[in-house]
């Protein structure tokens, strides 16, 4: 990593031809001008195209939790490849997928002990909507519609997860997606929960939105609710104490399921295998993805509570009880890195390990309290985010070059508008949170 104030220059890459991939959610004409490639990566570290050792400041996207280019999945997913490399997941089964499953379920809250695959957060939230639906159907309650989401919530890039998403940006280009949805209010508030450390004091009774849509649409008519049990994407909202119990207690009011979609708070992020251990509260169903493989090969899954599995289970045994699955639903790939992934998880005690590096993670985060533009700092398990002030008429240009300048400086750091989101690999020793953070620091300085 490059030392504080040193600016390090970066030759421009000759690819021959950087036109023909169209780069997911990235500004693609500046992206080609000035490329910033990674070419190889081990532990805590990319390394640059031009050479560069870089500090990996947010686990890729938030999914290389047990660090880079671990020999142990590596291994895994070659004699995998090698022995079985595809097989069918539809009236077929292989024996990792049954062992993954239930080494998962082992380790998940309790209750939710059934698993169904998918290969990314994005299929495993329109998994998850879809069996709500489909579970109050069974139920014979077919008139359980409607889907609520949040303000400023992430659930992929698919139909329904745009839907019940709260992101404009990502929303409004799309035409009407799904009918039927509606959203609580977010929970950000700077106002009275500025400078929080972990959940914020302010804001249980934003839970109480949740009540307004029921009496707005009658709760009879709801079928779920869906929110990040920490809304990351959007620049990480820490729930206020209370709020996700008071959801539970207004869900169980009046029938609704409630699914954390735990795509980025799983797999040891806040100190527990699932963040709805860590804030014991337990939702009926909880998507996922990432994490689960370690970032290595897609994978996703939804976990459910028994009572919805067994409401499925009625009819002749030839039933096929839910009409749904990928071509790659179970992959046996995945499957290996997944288990391999969990053994090192398990092996290394990463999915609790964060417990011990919080309090540190979040001293030397609030260090940067004081800093120019700073106007809030956030934190729990191992991230944090920064907020800047946004330059007057250009949103999101400070935090974009913020993110440029730490890529110069040598470290990887994910901006969403003008918010800094870190969220480095589980492995990470504190001198690499100090560089880190010192990194910002020298940024903030720098930055006008
Ligand atoms: N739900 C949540 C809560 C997520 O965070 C998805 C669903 C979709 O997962 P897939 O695997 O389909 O991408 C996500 C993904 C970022 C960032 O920097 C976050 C995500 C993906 C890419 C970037 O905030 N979250």
């Amino acid at each position: 990593m490059a030392p504080e104030g040193k600016v390090v220059a970066r030759t421009q890459i000759s690819t021959n031809n950087l036109e023909a991939f169209w780069m997911p959610f990235t500004a693609n004409r500046q992206f080609k001008k000035a490329p910033r490639m990674l070419v190889s990566a081990e532990g805590m570290y990319y390394r640059s195209g031009d050479g560069y050792k870089v500090l990996d400041g947010t686990a890729g996207l938030w999914c290389v939790n047990a660090g880079h280019a671990r020999p142990e999945i590596a291994e895994a997913v070659k004699d995998q490849l090698l022995e079985l490399d595809y097989a069918p997941a539809f009236q077929m089964g292989h024996p990792k997928v049954f062992e993954l499953a239930a080494r998962l379920a082992a380790i998940a809250p309790q209750g939710l002990d059934h698993v169904f695959f998918t290969n990314s957060g994005s299929e495993s939230v329109e998994t998850s909507l879809k069996m709500a639906l489909a579970y109050h159907r069974v139920k014979g309650d077919g008139s359980r519609m409607r889907l609520i989401g949040r303000e400023r919530g992430y659930h992929g890039v698919n139909f329904g997860g745009t839907a019940v998403g709260g992101i404009v940006g990502n929303r409004k280009i799309f035409g009407a997606l799904l009918a039927g949805v509606d959203h609580m209010r977010h929970t950000h508030d700077l106002a009275r929960n500025a400078f929080s450390k972990g959940e914020p004091q302010h804001g249980v009774e934003l839970a109480d939105d949740l009540e307004r849509l029921c009496q707005l649409h009658d709760p009879s008519t709801i079928a779920a609710v869906i929110v990040e049990p920490v809304a990351c994407s959007t620049g990480v909202l820490v729930p206020p104490v209370g709020y996700l119990k008071r959801l539970r207690e207004i869900c169980d009011r009046h029938g609704i399921l409630l699914i954390f979609d735990e795509v980025i708070t799983a797999w040891g992020r806040l100190g527990e295998p699932f963040a709805a251990l860590r804030f014991k509260v337990t939702p009926d169903l909880i998507t996922t993805a990432k994490g689960i493989t370690n970032g290595t090969v897609p994978m996703g899954a939804v976990f459910m509570k028994e009572a919805l599995y067994q409401a499925f289970q009625t009819g002749p045994d030839t039933n096929v009880e839910m009409p749904h699955g990928y071509t790659y639903s179970a992959h046996p790939v995945a499957c290996a890195a997944g288990l391999a992934t969990l053994k090192v998880y398990q092996d290394e005690g990463l999915l609790t390990r964060v417990k011990e590096l919080e309090p540190y993670w979040q001293e030397q985060a609030h260090s940067l309290k004081g800093l120019p533009h700073v106007i809030d700092i956030r934190n729990i398990g191992l991230i944090a985010a920064i907020e800047l002030a946004p330059r007057e008429g250009a949103l999101g240009a400070r935090g974009f070059e913020v993110h440029l300048k730490a890529w110069e400086r040598g470290a990887y750091m994910r901006v969403t508008g003008d918010i800094i989101a870190l969220a480095p690999p589980l492995i990470i020793e504190k001198p690499q949170i100090d560089a880190l953070f010192d990194c910002l620091r020298g940024v903030l300085k720098e930055i006008r």
